[in-house]
């Protein structure tokens, strides 16, 4: 049996013995506010000395209940022991060699699992990367090479990275896009079903939110112009929104009517975090081809392009790649938190926390107005601030919320294209006792603001 916490065995238990930040992170942050670029921000500044479980320790002794897994990347833990045990054993036996110089197993290993993993029982193939956005650019380059098409449809309140492409497909400006244009072109945004927001509704939410996408991208775009529709089976940056069911069914249906090519983006949705392997499974869609990263490889950058043999097969050949992408150390870790999550069932792990959040959750939207909206599924959790009696987004009720939070010693990020939304990403592995903690925390916050 894999241990829980994995890698040094860190007490799982929450620990406030200073001040959050306490005096050594103050005087590192110090250093770092002279080193470190300015642009880089961090959501809380504890510097890190270990970390595993449900925990992240801090250089003050401080031990913080992490419900963020480095921004749903660490589903396993940051320190799983068979991420640590294969990557370790990688990084002995050699480091790199570029995959586009000598190849290596772990690599095709990573591939075989994509394909085994990911939704649907046609030929597949994967390419990797080292980052998401990476990923998401690399799923335009093959959509586009197989269509011979160059226009690109994304969604409001999508994100999808910060490169160049990647500014232009995601929706939000500040503090993405904000002053660095211009941004590629051929890239257009249409409605996405927000049920919570939606004029009229959350009934007809579907239905007119495809409606309206099918229509602008039939007559301002051009349906045969289109190379790839891309969205996230459940939005994260944008606000952990769950296109209202339907949705997403009617444009993979459309894409598929019209030989676009449907792209799921499960960089931070995928790998068990909504309890299935990939959150695009809720509604049986089955993408032409899916991104991934984070989840994927316990901490370590590693991402993916996965789908249609054909389509993946459509690049010309070396026009794909670059130094790093499938790094064999990365490589490793990944086959190690595939492993971590068959052997531990993460999905129903996450199933299990959703259980425990959201039933928590509700009881506290009864008692507090300022919740407007409790969603989400698995280890994506959200709840959405409002003005009570009224939907206007509350950003700085969710920015005290988090610093109440932060100062009790439970980590926890906010998101939303109006930044009013607190989301709860802990580690699949967390313990009962913790996240408990953890939602006493938000509880008693939520009292005090
Ligand atoms: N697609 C769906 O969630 C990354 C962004 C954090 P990279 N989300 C976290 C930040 O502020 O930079 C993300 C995502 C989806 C693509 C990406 C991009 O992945 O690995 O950050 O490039």
């Amino acid at each position: 049996m894999t241990e829980l916490t994995g890698g040094p065995s860190l007490p799982q238990e929450r620990r406030v013995v200073t001040a959050i930040p306490g005096p050594k992170s103050l005087e590192l942050q110090a250093r770092r506010t002279a080193a470190v670029a300015g642009g880089v921000g961090s959501v809380l500044p504890v510097f890190t000395v270990r970390a595993g479980g449900g925990v992240i320790e801090d250089v003050d002794g401080n031990s913080l209940i992490d419900f963020g897994s480095g921004i749903a990347v660490t589903s396993v833990g940051s320190s799983a022991e068979a991420v640590v045990r294969r990557a370790s054993a990688q990084l002995a036996d050699f480091t790199h060699t570029c995959f586009m110089v000598t190849p290596y197993e772990g690599y095709v290993e990573v591939c075989e699992q994509l394909a085994e993993l990911t939704p649907g029982d046609h030929a597949k193939k994967s390419a990797l990367f080292n980052s998401g956005a990476e990923a998401v650019e690399n799923a335009v380059k093959i959509a586009r090479a197989y269509t011979k098409r160059q226009a690109v449809v994304v969604f409001d309140h999508g994100y999808h990275g910060r490169t160049n492409l990647t500014m232009a497909l995601t929706a939000k400006n500040m503090p993405y896009k904000h002053g660095f244009g211009p941004f590629a072109p051929e890239v257009y945004r249409v409605p996405v079903a927000y049920g919570y927001r939606w004029p009229t509704g959350p009934e007809n939410c579907a239905e007119e939110a495809a409606a309206q996408a099918i229509d602008m991208i039939s007559k301002q775009v051009g349906a045969d112009n289109v190379a790839a529709i891309i969205i996230e089976p459940v939005l994260g940056e944008g606000g952990f929104i769950e296109p209202a069911k339907g949705f997403l069914p009617r444009i993979a249906q459309f894409a598929k009517d019209n030989g676009i090519v449907f792209v799921a983006d499960e960089i931070q949705s995928g790998f068990c975090r909504t309890g299935q392997w990939f959150a695009c499974e809720d509604e049986g869609i089955v993408p032409d081809l899916i991104t991934t990263a984070k989840g994927i490889a316990g901490g370590l950058p590693l991402a993916a392009v996965t789908g249609r043999a054909e389509i993946m097969d459509a690049a010309h050949p070396g026009g794909l790649g670059g130094t790093y992408g499938g790094n064999p150390v990365a490589c490793a870790a990944a086959l190690g938190a595939i492993e971590t999550m068959r052997e531990l069932d993460l999905n129903a792990k996450a199933r299990r926390i959703e259980e425990v959040m959201k039933g928590r959750l509700a009881a506290l939207q009864e008692k507090h107005g300022i919740i407007g909206d409790v969603r989400g599924r698995g280890a994506m959790i959200a709840i959405e601030l409002v003005e009570p009696g009224t939907k206007t987004p509350n950003a700085a009720a969710a920015g005290a919320l988090a610093k109440a939070c932060h100062a009790e010693g439970l980590l926890v990020l906010t998101c939303g294209t109006y930044g009013n939304v607190l989301r709860f990403l802990p580690p699949l592995v967390i313990g009962e006792d913790l996240l408990n903690e953890g939602l006493d925390i938000i509880e008693a916050a939520l009292e005090r603001i």
